[in-house]
């Protein structure tokens, strides 16, 4: 009654008080275990069995192997990049960093990696396993890529889970690396701008909830998009490492847009903009490497900031950019545990560790750790064979369509769904061809998005760059495409081609000031009370930013947990393949709360299209009725 009290009180519900207790608290939201709880997830997992997920055709559940955890009960916890954080700010931080001989690392397992490799959909529950094993094996990391991208969306849209919880969850298993997550300056982790006081929001409330490193960079690299999340980042005291996205080829001289002064004069304005850390965010993996050892020597002699790289192997230069890169004095790079690296996911941390072997900056880390922990990814990554892209040997077309990794097992699945799926190589050509037709523009979420959506288009509806040309005024374009021209995601480096923006556009009138300064801020406090009365259930912080965000991911993800409860505590395959008869799982409902729950039996459809199910739950008949849609 007390928690009822807090949580009604005009002033709660006013949302004008710290919140930082109860964010950071997600136990003050487990509420007394509801009777139905138990009857909501069986048909979760009856209906899942007989009909499989949402958007994937039904299957029958495989064996996987069992998972092998390391057992790291019986070592300390040691402290590591975070404490260093903590003790000396974010300035005496990056002075650490740029001291260190060795290149330090970067792990983007829980993150770009299977962003890249999964399309997101790794849950949250096979993190929590591997979190304080991989914080006690590996302390010596610079950081632990774990948030942001796209795992914010995917997190709620397809996996039926709080981003925020896994935030929360992972930070206390692991409490000494530094967090890190990838935030598309004003676009947050959407593919649109916001008003600038929802990325206020939006940082202060991450870096409450733990990140420590926030990767900023904005899809045309147009600085202006990303001075407020810059900002923002260094009023709460944390990382703000400002990110220039690398495209094009610096040792093509027959392409100059790109060329190293572009580089160079966009890291010292980053500089300037209040950068810690200088990224440099090869999101496409195009950086050769030679022009890694060029371009990290120059900037090497721009700035005095350290610099990050980034970069993604799909080419199978991967390693060799990044011992280039070293050679010319990086400081830090992102590599991925080995099972869960290479191709359109960064290179191998354990193939980088040899290839340095000898030398002075080879990473201090335990490789046999890595191995261990590679052990468990080989067998999580079983669970989503369905997400893999199905490139299986290195993919040097990439210098030729220059899409990021993030987004080539995702664009893929896209055509698929729109019928696409034989003419992959249609779509991956004409890729290029809209980029060429944009004015050779940096790809990159939402970017990338809206040239995916323009070369999907096209290919559908047979149009080639000719006919876009020809028959355009009578074109209804893609809305992305359409927002594009407009300039709600920014400015593109020497501007739109002007007879293609006129083409899209038709009456609309673009704009050419930021985005944010056009946006009415959003009323948080109006926003609260609609929520709580929508919901009926008290709202925090984290549900207004995300309402904020997704509106309607959010609230079909609030429609999900009305009907099936809270999915994330199931193991992953009864998640997507619900259960075998015969087959018993156990699953911990909370801390301490365990249901034993046994497929019995399933009968045979009634005339209206149902099927009972019969479970034994904690030893107890009970039976489950479900439309079987097959
Ligand atoms: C994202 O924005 O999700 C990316 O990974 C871009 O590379
Ligand atoms: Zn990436």
């Amino acid at each position: 009654p007390f928690l009822e009290n807090v949580m009604l009180h005009e002033q709660f519900l006013s949302g004008e008080y710290d919140t930082t207790f109860i964010d950071k608290t997600p136990d003050l939201f487990i509420f007394p275990v509801r009777r139905d709880r138990g009857t909501k997830m069986l048909t979760y997992i009856a209906n899942t069995t007989l009909n499989g997920v949402d958007g994937a055709e039904k299957q029958d559940k495989p064996d996987f192997d069992k998972l092998i955890i390391p057992n790291t009960e019986n070592i300390e916890t040691q402290p590591g990049s975070k404490q260093i954080l903590d003790e000396r700010g974010p300035e005496g931080l990056a002075k650490w960093l740029k001291d260190q001989k060795q290149v330090m690392l970067t792990d983007t397992t829980f993150r770009d990696a299977h962003q890249s490799l999964l399309a997101t959909r790794v849950r949250t529950n096979d993190l929590l396993h591997i979190a304080e094993p991989t914080a006690k094996l590996l302390p010596n990391l610079f950081s632990v890529e774990m948030w942001g991208g796209a795992t914010y969306d995917v997190a709620y849209r397809f996996l039926k889970e709080d981003p925020w919880q896994r935030l929360l969850h992972l930070r206390k298993r692991m409490p000494n690396v530094l967090f890190q997550m990838l935030l598309r300056a004003s676009n947050a982790v959407g593919y649109k701008n916001y008003p600038d006081n929802v990325i206020e929001l939006f940082v202060k409330k991450s870096a409450e909830a733990g990140i420590d490193v926030f990767r900023i960079f904005d899809s045309l690299n147009w600085v202006e998009g990303m001075q407020v999340a810059i900002d923002n980042v260094r009023k709460t005291d944390k990382i703000a490492e400002a990110a220039i996205c690398y495209t094009g080829d610096i040792l093509d001289t027959g392409r100059q847009k790109y060329d190293l002064d572009y580089y160079k004069n966009m890291a010292k304005e980053l500089e300037t903009a209040g950068a810690h850390i200088l990224g440099i965010k090869d999101m496409a993996g195009l950086l050769k490497p030679e022009a890694a050892y060029q371009l990290i020597s120059t900037l090497k002699e721009t700035v005095d900031i350290p610099i990050h790289l980034h970069t993604h192997d799909t080419s199978g230069n991967g390693v060799y950019a990044y011992s280039r890169a070293i050679e010319a004095g990086v400081d830090a790079v992102d590599v991925a545990v080995g099972s869960m690296a290479g191709m359109t996911s960064q290179p191998s941390a354990q193939s980088l560790y040899y290839a340095l072997e000898g030398k002075a900056y080879q990473p201090a880390l335990d490789i046999e750790k890595f191995e261990e922990i590679g052990q468990y990814w080989e067998g999580v990554r079983q669970f989503y064979k369905d997400f893999e892209s199905g490139m299986n040997a290195p993919h040097t077309e990439i210098y030729q369509h220059e899409m990021p990794g993030g987004q080539y097992s995702n664009l893929q699945q896209q055509a698929k769904a729109v019928g696409l799926g034989d003419r992959w190589n249609e779509v991956k050509a004409m890729f290029r061809t809209v980029n060429d037709m944009f004015g050779d523009i940096v790809k990159v979420t939402p970017s990338s998005k809206v040239v995916g959506d323009m070369a999907l288009f096209m290919v559908q509806n047979d149009l080639t760059e000719e006919t876009i040309y020809e028959k355009g005024e009578s074109i209804d374009f893609p809305d992305s495409v359409i927002e594009f021209a407009q300039g709600y995601i920014g400015q593109p480096y020497q501007g739109f081609p002007e007879k293609l923006q006129k083409l899209i556009l038709k009456d609309k009138k673009p704009i050419t000031v930021r985005p944010g300064e056009l946006l009415e801020d959003v009323d948080f406090k109006e926003m609260r009370d609609t929520l709580y009365n929508e919901l009926n259930r008290p709202v925090n912080s984290h549900d207004l930013i995300s309402y904020a965000l997704y509106p309607k991911v959010f609230k079909d993800y609030e429609d999900f947990l009305n009907t099936y409860g809270d999915m994330s505590v199931l193991d992953t395959p009864t998640f997507f393949y619900g259960m075998k008869l015969g087959e018993v799982i156990e699953v911990e409902i909370e801390k301490g709360k365990t249901l034993i729950v046994k497929l019995v039996s399933i009968s045979e459809p009634k005339e209206d299209g149902t099927r009972v199910v019969y479970f034994e739950l904690n030893g107890q008949s009970r039976e489950i009725v479900v439309r079987d849609n097959s």
